[in-house]
């Protein structure tokens, strides 16, 4: 059984993120999406709430698990069992972003591989920075974010 995790902030789940999510379910016999506790960025959305929005947003697909994860990455892959860190790429900067940290999982941990999903076209321009900017002067596109995303921005920007 090969079990891939889908590492991110999420604030808030966007349709590109579900987009490698699907796809990874079918690659994959499980997948873990797991939420980073600790960010760095000062988030939108609660832990709770970013939960809660990943499992309406998935609630389609039954080989996924919605957790949350706190310090390093590959030391909660690994208590997991999980050999492949499934990634998605937009651009250049997220190929400059998410090298060297594959590079240096692979380094703490030789036996899981990161994996990377180029991203569909109609989700390249997508990300949880863009939706929120837009989604604050109510202006969000449809077919960006799931339905229950769409409503918790309006609750949160009123
Ligand atoms: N299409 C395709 N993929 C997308 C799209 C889209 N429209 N939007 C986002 N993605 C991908 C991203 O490229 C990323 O792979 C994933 O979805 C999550 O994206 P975000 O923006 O929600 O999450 P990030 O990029 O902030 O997440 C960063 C991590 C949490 C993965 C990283 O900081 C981490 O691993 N932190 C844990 C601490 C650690 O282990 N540090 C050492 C690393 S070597």
């Amino acid at each position: 059984m090969t079990t891939a995790l889908i590492p991110g902030s999420f604030d808030p789940v966007t349709n590109g993120h579900v987009n490698i999510i699907e796809r990874g379910t079918k690659m994959f016999d499980k997948v873990i999406v797991g939420v980073l506790h600790n960010s760095k960025k000062n988030p939108l959305f609660s832990l709770d709430e970013k939960q809660e929005l990943l499992k309406s947003a998935t609630a389609h697909l039954e080989n996924v698990e919605i957790t949350t994860f706190d310090g390093l990455l590959i030391d909660f892959a690994a208590e997991k069992g999980v050999s492949v860190l499934l990634k998605g790429l937009r651009s250049v900067t997220d190929f400059e972003y998410e090298g060297p940290m594959a590079v240096m999982n692979r380094r703490m941990n030789s036996s899981i591989e990161t994996v990377f999903l180029h991203t569909d076209p109609d989700y390249a321009s997508i990300s949880s920075t863009l939706i929120k900017e837009v989604a604050k002067y109510d202006a969000l596109p449809e077919g960006f974010v799931h339905a229950q995303v769409k409503a918790a921005l309006k609750r949160k920007f009123g």
